[in-house]
């Protein structure tokens, strides 16, 4: 494809299959994908039918948090069956919809309908990122039942065109997003970084239930076309980036603590000068915020990161896990490296 021509989904996701597997699928696909969050955030887009995003970014797998995804091919249904945590989706909800359209993107032509089983070990729409592993496992097990046998680079395209974040779910550990520049984008994809700090921990600390009030994509473009703040937010994300590689390369986590919340909370800054304004916090975000901020000038290394959500995601060394539990007795305890490993196996 030439990398000049601006390109739909359906003509990339063509471009990457062209000449991949059309055996019959497997009986059946069984994929994981953890979770992630940005310690630099994706937030606008340079193309929304691609997901090609207007910064880079930098995340951390979320352990055993994530998706567990089952695809079996059913002839006898009249069209796809989405069900999410146990419960049979509307066709006519966002995300059957979402799913569905991805699915028709990837799926052979004439492929018979799918039965698709996801179930979520992260709270689901409450900020706390779903669709990222949702569209990993998917992505994965989408490859596993029809035999395309993707490289890594080429997943991590797809995945991204079903949900931005999900180009960071397919690795464990520390994950890089290239914005690239192509329209095609071809070079918008995630690989993993060399692991230098084993000994980062995350606290998941959750403010109130329920799906949030503007989701990310809706809210993403209200910040850029409306938030004055968002000029300056490139070239900040920019810079993050580049020095929280760098902290990663070093395991300097101090720099990659500061570098996180500044990061996380430039991005709510840019939210809040939107209009209609979007303000995701909650006053017991704030409490949050501010016992992190005086255990700091106590001398404890911590530091936090936040979403499209009231949450807050606490940052800390192993060595500190005690103190920080103690202090957020509430908080739930996220090892990046453990659960299992992104993969899929046809059934
Ligand atoms: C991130 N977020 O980097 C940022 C920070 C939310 C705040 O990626 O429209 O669900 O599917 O590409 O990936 C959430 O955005 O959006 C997100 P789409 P996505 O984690």
């Amino acid at each position: 494809m030439k990398s000049a021509a601006p390109a739909s989904a359906r003509e990339v996701v063509r471009s990457l299959l062209d000449g991949r597997s059309s055996r019959a699928p497997a009986d059946g696909a069984r994929a994981f994908a953890p979770s992630n969050v940005a310690l630099c955030k994706y937030w606008g887009k340079r193309n929304a039918e691609l997901n090609l995003p207007e910064n880079g970014s930098l995340s951390i797998s979320l352990g055993a948090l994530g998706t567990q995804t089952r695809l079996a091919p059913a002839p006898s249904l009249m069209r796809h069956r989405v069900t999410l945590d146990g419960v049979v989706l509307a066709p006519e909800s966002s995300f059957h919809r979402r799913v569905t359209a991805f699915v028709d993107l990837v799926a052979p032509e004439g492929s018979a309908p799918l039965d698709i089983e996801t179930e979520n070990t992260v709270p689901t729409a409450g900020g706390v990122a779903s669709s990222a592993s949702g569209f990993a496992a998917l992505t994965l097990a989408l490859d596993a039942l029809y035999g395309y046998g993707l490289p890594a680079r080429d997943l991590s395209i797809l995945a991204r065109m079903g949900s931005g974040s999900a180009c960071r779910s397919l690795h464990r550990g520390f994950v890089l997003w290239h914005a690239g520049e192509q329209p095609d984008g071809l070079d918008s994809f995630s690989e993993p970084l060399q692991d230098q700090l084993p000994s980062l921990r995350l606290g998941l600390c959750t403010v109130g239930a329920g799906p949030k009030a503007v989701g990310s994509r809706e809210g993403m473009m209200r910040t850029a076309s409306t938030s004055a703040l968002y000029r300056a937010w490139p070239e900040q994300a920019a810079r993050d980036l580049h020095a929280l590689r760098c902290a990663v390369t070093d395991g300097d986590f101090a720099s990659l603590g500061r570098l996180s919340e500044q990061n996380a909370l430039s991005m709510h800054a840019t939210m809040i000068g939107a209009w209609p304004p979007l303000l995701y916090w909650q006053p017991a975000s704030v409490a949050l915020m501010q016992r992190v901020w005086a255990l700091r000038d106590e001398g404890l290394p911590l530091y936090f990161t936040m979403d499209a959500g009231p949450h807050l995601k606490l940052l800390f060394e192993a060595r500190d896990r005690d103190a920080v539990l103690t202090a957020f007795p509430e908080a739930q305890l996220i090892h990046p490296w453990e659960g299992p490993l992104p993969s899929a196996n046809p059934l």
